[in-house]
Parts: structure tokens; sequence; C-alpha cells
């Protein structure tokens, strides 16, 4: 945010050689730090590890960027993508840079419906109004960008996104459990392979492959251990800061975000020793289930936890589904890596699959693992495969008496006071029953008529 680089050169230097529209791009960097400073720097007893990731966030279009065009001076080629299927194992086996670009502001939003219906995701509209707005460093950094067939929409958004930046499609089959659809999938990963290849001019060896999956191993394993420390009573961190932490795993530098992330980790685990938390222990702890949430979207989780509840995981692509699988790296063949890379990528339990009965088994699981006292499942608005997919969702937790309130919003504040009065009613049902959650809330129904079922169980 701020207009000076680590490195010496101005970033806007850098920004009007990187040709971003400096006029929009200033606008845009005028309301991030009023945003930050409202959702973020107003939480009290943050650890003091999470500078790091303030500091990346407070120059988000400077230090990293830069870090990364210099790379691209020197003739490394830069990889930007936007779903978590994307095979970022490969993309720096060949010494390349991968980004997962996904937009998560409201910003670049009008100048996407300038091309796209507004009655798109807000997701696919804000990654395709960074591009031509042209007001996000990382996305004019790129040389390649990748999208995937999950959801029609973002399928059709890369078609025109291939006009300003090339773009290619991995084509995701929808049957994971289908032999032919495994079959189609462990190819496209090796046409991926050889695309990578191809863009780059390295070929992508064994050991180049192994060492790649290490690193990416990592980066799941300690994102795991962070999760982790939620599940402690009271949790050492608030759920907006690991969400922040997930945001910017997909921007950073593998190696060093491992180490800020550790660095962080034994921070927190000598809270949970003192039983040191943000929160009340007895503040109710929230499991978000849904689509993910990408920088600086932290509108729900704002939300919530200045309502006095606490957000202790999230089963989304910036959570629990980007690091719950990792990948054997030592496997004989590089055939054998691709396959257990396309094995590990089909583990992802997106709601474009059908049938997909393993997401409604996670979010039941996970709300147990992390002791949720309710779920807040989290659609963005016209998304109809995480809309649709809530009726197992709310069928599975209701048998196992968990309540659920569907939210489905957009990027924009126009919504923010009915959703803070519907989720503080939501929490303090959750707080004042101490009883073993039980019903379901479907979206727009009055949380007031949930029963309670009398003899239930005292948690
Ligand atoms: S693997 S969740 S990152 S597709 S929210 S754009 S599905 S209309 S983001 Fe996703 Fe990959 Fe699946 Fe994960 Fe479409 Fe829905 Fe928008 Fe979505």
């Amino acid at each position: 945010m701020s207009g000076k680089s680590t490195t010496g050169v101005s970033n806007e230097e850098f920004w009007r050689e990187l040709g971003i529209d400096i006029e929009k791009h200033d606008e845009l960097m005028k309301m991030l730090p009023v945003i930050y400073q409202n959702v973020y720097l107003t939480q009290a007893n943050r650890p003091k590890n999470i500078a790091y990731f303030d500091n990346f966030i407070a120059d988000i279009h400077g230090a990293r960027p830069k870090e990364v065009f210099e790379r691209k001076k020197r003739g490394d080629k830069v990889i930007g993508a936007f779903c978590a299927y994307f095979p970022e194992e490969v993309v720096l086996a060949a010494g390349a840079v991968p980004l997962i670009l996904c937009g998560g502001a409201d910003f670049p939003v009008a100048d996407a419906e300038k091309i796209l219906p507004r009655n798109t995701c807000p997701l696919i509209k804000s990654s395709f109004g960074f591009r031509t707005s042209k007001t996000c460093p990382y996305f004019l950094s790129a040389d390649l960008l990748v999208g995937e067939t999950t959801c029609g929409g973002k399928k059709k958004m890369y078609e025109l996104l291939n006009e300003y930046t090339p773009t290619y499609t991995l084509h995701l089959p929808h049957k994971k459990d289908d032999a032919e659809a495994r079959k189609l999938w462990l190819n496209e990963v090796k046409l991926f392979k050889n695309e990578i290849e191809e863009i780059t001019g390295s070929r992508i060896t064994y050991d180049k492959l192994k060492e790649a999956i290490l690193r990416v191993n990592r980066k799941r394993e300690v994102l795991r251990r962070l999760y982790n420390t939620r599940k402690a009573s009271p949790p050492p961190i608030s759920g907006k800061d690991v969400l922040l932490i997930m945001q910017l795993a997909f921007f950073d530098e593998v190696d060093r975000f491992v180490q800020k992330t550790e660095e962080l980790i034994n921070e927190l685990e000598g809270r949970i020793k003192r039983g040191e938390g943000v929160f009340p222990k007895d503040a109710p702890r929230i499991l978000v289930s849904g689509t993910p949430m990408t920088v600086p979207n932290w509108k729900l989780h704002d939300i919530i936890e200045k309502s006095g509840a606490v957000v202790v995981a999230e089963e989304s692509c910036t959570g629990t589904r980007y690091f719950s699988e990792l990948v054997e790296p030592d496997s004989g063949s590089v055939n054998i890596q691709l396959k257990n890379l396309a094995e590990r990528y089909l583990h992802i339990n997106c709601a474009c699959f059908t049938p997909n009965a393993e997401r409604p088994e996670d979010v039941v699981r996970l709300a147990k693992e992390y002791k949720a006292d309710g779920v807040v499942y989290y659609v963005l608005q016209f998304c109809h495969e995480f809309n649709i997919e809530f009726a197992k969702v709310e069928r599975a937790l209701k048998e196992e008496g968990i309540p659920v309130i569907k939210i489905e919003t957009d990027y924009s504040q126009s919504d923010t006071g009915q959703l803070k009065t519907r989720l503080e009613t939501f929490i303090e049902i959750l707080r004042a029953s101490k009883v073993k959650p039980r019903g379901a809330v479907p979206a727009g129904k009055p949380l007031a008529s949930v029963k309670v079922p009398v003899g239930a169980e005292i948690a």
C-alpha cells in the first residue's frame, strides 16, 4: 500500500514499467489501508510474529510483485492461476514462479461488468476485472494464466481472459470416482507439464519435481500445524489473522512463507501452553465452510469476530481444502510422480464434482475436530455449485445436531448491516443455548425460529 519498495526503486516506476493504470491503481491503494486498519489493526492481543504478514499486506503491490518482476527480467516465467486445482509443483519444478490470482476485491468488479454479466460470481468478476482494469501487478507480470473447467462461469471467463493474457485451461472432469475421468485428468496433468516445459524451456526431471513436491508439501504441512493451534481453547490467534496468512500463502515465496509461518506457530504454541488466547474461553467457535475468500475478502470473518465469536477453521480452498493432502515425492519416475500429483488434486472436494459425498462428511468431521459450536456456510452470490450443495451439507450437519446458517453475499458492503444482524442472532443462540447444536437455519429464515428440542444434552 506504500509508494516505496524495499529494493530502492520507487514502486511507481516499477508499476509504470508493468503497464499499471496508475490513476486507477492509486484509487485502489487509497482504500486498502483504511479497510486493513479497520479489520485487522483494531484487533487486541495479536501475536507479535503476525508483523511479517501485516508488512506483506502493507506493501502488497510493492515488494513481492517487484521481486517477481525481477525474476521475470532474469528470464524466469510467471504462471498465474485461479484454483486449488493448479498443480503448482510442476511450475516450481520448471524454475518458474507460481501465483494464485483470484480476486477478492470489489474495486475491479465495475470494470469487469462492462464485459461480464452482472449476475456472475464476484470472484470471477473481480479476477477478470483486475486484468482488464490493469490494477494488479501480479496479473500484469504473468506470462501465462492457467484456468480450469471447474464451474461454468470461470470456464467461460477464461476464454475472454485469453484475449488479454495467454490462458491455458486444464480440463478437470467432474466425476472423480469414474476411472475414465481419472485417466483423463492424469493426462491433463501430463499435458500441463509439457506446456510448462515448453513455455519455460526447462525440462522437468525427477529430481526437480521431487524437490518441488517437497517444498509445497512443507507449505501445506506448516498450514496444517497453524490450523492445529486453533483447536486449543481459547484459540491463540484470531480467525481473521489465519485467513490472512492462508491468502498470502498463494503469493509469497514458498520457503520464506514456511519460515515466517513457523516462527508464528512457535509463538502460538507458547501461548497455548500458558492458556493465552485472543478471545474469551467461552466465545462461540465457528467453522466457516464454502467458497474461497481471497485477498482482501475479510468481510465474513470480520463480522463474525466483531460479534464476539471466533472462527476456528475454514473448510474452503483458502483453508483445509488447500493443505489437507500431501503428495508422495519419492516414487521412482516422473510418470509416477505425476500420477501421485493427479491423485492428490482429485481429493480436493470442490462442489463442482458430482457426486461429492466426501464434502458433507468433511464439514461434519472438521466441525467435530475443531470443536465448533456452529457452522457458517458461505456462498458467493451466483455460485450455484456451493449454493445447491448446501442442502446436503445442511442435512449431514443436522443429523449430527450441529447448527448451521447459510450466508450468501458478494464483495460489496451493501448488505453488511443485514449480515451482522443475522450472524449476531446466530451467535447469541450458540452462546445462550450451551447445548449440543442441532438445528439448521436456511438463508432468510429468522434464527429466532430455530427450535431446540426439549431434553437436549448439555455441552
Ligand atoms: S477447487 S472451490 S478454488 S473452483 S465461487 S468461481 S466455483 S461460481 S472458486 Fe474454487 Fe477451484 Fe473449486 Fe476451490 Fe465458480 Fe463458485 Fe465462483 Fe468458485
